[in-house]
This record gives C-alpha cells, structure tokens and sequence, in this order.
C-alpha cells in the first residue's frame, strides 16, 4: 500500500506514534510518504520504503498569518497524485485532517481516501475551543475513517460533538525489542524517577516537584525531567524553593528515551488530562512502573496496583507515597516491573497494533471503493 502520513513533526505524542507508525509500516513492506513542514524528530532516514516531503509555507506581506493548512494541502495533492497513494492518514485533527480533506477534493486523476487519527488535545483542548468546535467537527464527520487511541478517547469525541460516524479505538503500542528493561542500568544508585513531556499546563509537571520533596523525606533519590516547554522554569524555580533543586535533573528534550528509559525505577505523569499515556507504556515496556492519574485514558492502559500505579490529579501525597513505595519495596517494585513488561508487551506491542492499522486501512479503502461504485451506478 502507499500511504501519506502528516503529523506534527516536533516532540509530542501524536508525531511520535504517526512516525513510529510509518516506520513500522515501511518495515512491513508498504511505501510511507512523511508530509510535514519539518522530519519527524524519530524518522530513520535509512529505512526503505520511507519517503520525506517538506511543506514549504511563503510568507507574503499580507499574510500576517502565513497559510500552512493551505501549502499543506496543495503538498498532500501533488505527493498524492505523483506517488499514486492509496490514502492519507493523518495525525492530530486540526489543521490536517481540513488539509487532507482539501487534498481529496483537488486530486482528480484518483479517489484519495482519508483517515484521521484523534490522540488527545486536538479534541479535548482544542477542539473544546470555540474557535475550533464547528471545524473540528467538521473534519472527524468528513474523514473516510477516525480512530483514536482510547475508549475514553472514542468516547468523549461522540459525546462532545455529537458524531455519528464509526470511531475505531486503537491504542497506542510500543516497540518491545527497542524498549526493554535493562537489569544492569536499574541499579545505579541513588534510584531515579522520571517524568517526560512537553512540559505543557495539562502535564502538571510542578506536580512531579511537589511529590519529589515528599519522597525525599522518606528515600534517597534523583528526578530526571526529560523534555522542555512553558512550564520548565517555574518547575526549575520551585525545586529552588523546595530546596530539592541539587536532586533534580533538567535534560531538555531527548531523542533515544528507549537508552533512558531503562536507567530509571519509576516513571510519574501526574497530567491533568491524558488521552492515553505514551510515555507510561515506553516506560512499562522498560520495566519502569509508571505512577500516572486516575484521569482520560489512562485506565486503558494502567492496572491499578497490578502493573502501575493511578492516583487522583492533583494529590501529590498520594502520588508520593506510591513513588517512595516503589522506591523502598523491592519486592514491590519487582513484582510491578514485571508486570508493567507483560501488559507492554501481551496488550501493545507493535505485533498486535500495527496490523490493526493495516486491516482498518484495507477496511476503509474497500468502503470508500464501494461507494464510489455505488454512486456511479456501477
Ligand atoms: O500532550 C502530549 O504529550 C502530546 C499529545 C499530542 O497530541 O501530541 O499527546 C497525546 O497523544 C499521545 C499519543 O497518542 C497520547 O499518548 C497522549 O496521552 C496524548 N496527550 C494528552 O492527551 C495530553
């Protein structure tokens, strides 16, 4: 199959599952066009059957906001029609499942099916804003296919706007043979906890200084924030005020989180909000037991008590206390590790996920086909 992936090429979530899923694909023998305004950060350049096709965006003096949607559609055509693709998958609704939907309708030599991927705050931020419900909506009602990456996920998207179309829940997945525990860096010691994000509000990263001051009372440790955004200084200047500033680590944003992943006991995500939890199941295929909230998606994914740990947003005491148990217990902690590598492996793994994707392309493509025949009489 040809297929033309565009997804938000910086750090964050969507990309990375939009780039792995290329990468994946490719592996599998189809042919993946990349279509964004950058390289995704975790695009392999030597893998065969990936290809990379930059959006340019001109300025022009009168555009005082210059029109990617726009420049990405025209890009989505050419690629579609030059390289013959089958379909589109795009990543993150707005602007590109409108970009996509643009594209469908200047590409005339072929029918040019398009899926769109809903993985968090595209519905639950900013298609929660007034300026973007009316579009947002439009786009998952236009789309040939919508999935999603979560049940709760499917759920507030037919609930908020009122769609009627079919949404498929596929999770995220994982890499297991890239994302392996590693025993021998597990015992350096003082014992590591880790939080990775885009350090956006919905993360709460202040939260992982708070819990960290509790823990340090009752265990030796160090914090490792890996990753940056608008909240890195004031999660810096609060590890001042509590006075555990000699103990955190500011790393900015990583690009091999499978060669840190392992060296850390414990992962914390106290989000806000979590459409599913990407970086829990990085750090569960590692063997690193995640404390996460009890919020959005996260119940897909965590086991409370079997294979992590949720607790209430906000409650950073009870969030420590996980964490110093984990830190304190080995017995705990092993058990939970364990378990945490099973889940990764027996319910994400990309053996299970990837052909999901594979047979809700066939799926789509053998529907959109279908209509089409219909609509021609044929
Ligand atoms: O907020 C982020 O971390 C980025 C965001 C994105 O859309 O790029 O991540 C979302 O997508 C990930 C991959 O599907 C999910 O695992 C994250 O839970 C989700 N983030 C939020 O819902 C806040």
């Amino acid at each position: 199959m040809r297929i033309g992936i565009t997804c938000y090429p910086t750090y964050g979530g969507s990309g990375i599952v939009a780039t792995e899923l290329g990468l994946e694909l490719a592996h599998r023998g189809h042919k993946v066009h990349f279509i964004s305004y950058a390289s995704p950060i975790r695009l392999d350049w030597d893998t065969p059957g990936v290809y990379y096709h930059e959006v340019d965006v001109s300025t022009y003096p009168l555009f005082q906001y210059p029109p990617y949607s726009l420049a990405l559609a025209s890009r989505m055509a050419e690629v579609a029609e030059t390289y013959e693709l089958d379909l589109l998958h795009v990543h993150y609704a707005i602007p590109h499942s409108i970009s996509a939907l643009l594209a469908q309708q200047m590409t005339t030599t072929r029918h040019l099916p398009f899926i769109t991927t809903l993985h968090g705050t595209d519905i639950t931020l900013v298609g929660a804003d007034r300026s973007y419900f009316p579009i947002t909506k439009f786009s998952i009602e236009r789309s040939d296919g919508v999935t999603t990456i979560s049940d709760y996920m499917r759920k507030r998207t037919i609930d908020f706007f009122g769609v009627q179309n079919p949404i498929e829940v596929i999770h995220n997945f994982v890499n297991c043979a890239l994302y392996k525990p590693d025993p021998e860096a597990q015992r350096r010691r003082p014992k590591r906890i880790l939080h990775i994000s885009n350090f956006r509000p919905v993360k709460r990263v202040l939260d992982c200084i708070y819990a960290f001051a509790e823990v340090r009372k009752e265990v030796d440790a160090e914090l490792v924030m890996a990753g940056d955004g608008p909240d890195r200084g004031p999660a810096e200047r609060l590890a001042h005020e509590l006075n555990v500033n000699r103990y955190v680590r500011f790393l900015g944003k990583q690009d091999h989180m499978e060669r840190l992943i392992p060296g850390m006991y414990a992962l914390h995500l106290p989000s806000e909000m979590e459409a599913f939890g990407l970086a829990a199941l990085e750090a569960m295929a590692c063997g690193v037991p995640p404390v996460a909230t009890l919020t959005g998606g996260v119940p897909d994914l965590i086991t409370d008590q079997v294979d992590g740990f949720m607790e209430p947003v906000g409650d950073t005491k009870a969030q420590a206390v996980r964490l110093a148990s984990l830190l304190s217990d080995d017995r705990l902690h092993a058990r939970i590790s364990a378990a945490a590598r099973e889940s990764a492996e027996r319910r994400f793994s990309t053996d299970l996920i990837i052909p999901r994707y594979e047979r809700y392309y066939e799926e789509v493509l053998q529907r959109t086909r279908g209509n089409l025949q219909r609509s021609a009489g044929i």
